[in-house]
């Protein structure tokens, strides 16, 4: 008899270019991941329409991330790749939930609020109903765990008590999915202010490496990236966030301890660091960015990839919606 492996759903919003955080904070865990566990890998691109985008660039940014994703090393045979928006069960999903759901709770998500003042003249009710949609886009298919990174981790707080909640009234319907936050890199820091997180929809791109940024382009954004006044490589989160945002970078590209490269700069300076982290970013990357261009120029494959991510997403995820149908007494749907 074969055990069936614990379920795992992630995704990133195809809302920008893919930075060197969300390789250190999802898709690198996600590739050491898809042997242990049965996986479903979405584009969120529901979750992008929140703010306002450019319908042609997000049409190509959903491709972008989708090779990225296999660029990176993320089988499509052995795993589920699927676009959120083609697989209905989760907005029908969501809606219910919505009905299980409190005003306060939605109120004090953090990112409502950062995202609330980011975007005044736009807050809109997706935005506020965000963290719905992504407890849905989790339960719907009995997710067991699901990585994230820190900042997403209290909305994954709210997903296990929404989920409580259905189950204490309609029964053992949902599994209570587990974050998997990784040790190092689950909240890779804006260049430039290195207290704030490295994102993707930042306004100016010298707050961070995207992954398929030139090679100048890196070099050029390390070597302007904040540091302090002083010249000491020391991991020091608070007093010197910057340094170790690129320690801790520098650790995740090279494999070395945060104690190891504190001891190999000890005394040589920020320019010499900065400039080797640039190469060893360089060198992790290459590898991924050649597949990359290779896969993105065949989109028919991408489109075939979807195609069938879609099918298998939606046939698994009816499974669970039609239970809950069941639980709440909506008449059985013919789907
Ligand atoms: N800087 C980061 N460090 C570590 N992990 C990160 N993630 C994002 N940024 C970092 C993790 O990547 C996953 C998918 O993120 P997302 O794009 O769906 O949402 P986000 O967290 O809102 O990312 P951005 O770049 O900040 O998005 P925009 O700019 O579009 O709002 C998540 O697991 C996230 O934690």
């Amino acid at each position: 008899m074969t055990l069936s492996k614990p379920v795992l759903l992630s995704g990133i919003q195809p809302s920008g270019q893919l930075t060197i955080g969300h390789y250190t904070g999802a898709i690198s865990n996600w590739v050491k991941m898809q042997e242990e566990y049965d996986c479903l890998f979405m584009l969120a691109d529901l979750h992008t329409l929140t703010v306002r985008q450019d319908p042609e660039q997000l049409l190509e940014r959903c491709y972008d991330v989708l090779a990225l994703y296999i660029a990176c090393g993320i089988d499509p045979e052995k795993n589920v790749l699927f676009a959120q928006s083609h697989v209905p069960a989760h907005t029908r999903l969501a809606w219910i939930l919505n009905c299980f759901t409190y005003l306060g709770e939605l109120n004090r998500m953090t990112q409502f609020k950062d995202k609330s003042k980011q975007h005044e003249s736009n807050i809109n009710v997706g935005l506020f109903d965000y963290p719905v949609l992504m407890a849905a886009d989790i339960l719907v298919y009995g997710a067991h765990r699901v990585p994230v990174g820190e900042d997403q981790k209290q909305h994954l707080e709210l997903t296990r008590d929404v989920a409580l909640r259905f189950n204490s009234l309609y029964g053992e319907i949902f599994t209570i999915p587990e974050p998997y936050i990784p040790p190092q890199g689950a909240r890779i820091m804006s260049l430039q202010e290195p207290t704030k997180k490295m994102s993707k929809s930042d306004a100016n791109q010298h707050n961070y490496i995207a992954l398929l940024d030139s090679e100048d382009m890196i070099r050029t954004k390390l070597k302007r990236a904040v540091t302090d006044s002083g010249n000491e490589i020391r991991y020091d989160v608070d007093a010197k966030p910057g340094v170790a945002n690129l320690l801790t970078l520098f650790a995740l590209t090279t494999h070395q301890s945060i104690a190891q490269l504190e001891q190999a700069y000890q005394g040589s300076g920020y320019g010499k660091f900065k400039n080797d982290l640039a190469e060893a970013i360089i060198e992790h990357l290459r590898p991924m960015r050649e597949r990359y261009y290779e896969l993105r120029a065949d989109i028919d494959k991408l489109q075939d990839i979807l195609r069938s991510g879609a099918e298998t997403a939606q046939a698994r995820a009816q499974r669970i919606l039609q239970r809950v149908h069941d639980a709440v007494g909506l008449i059985p749907a013919p789907f």
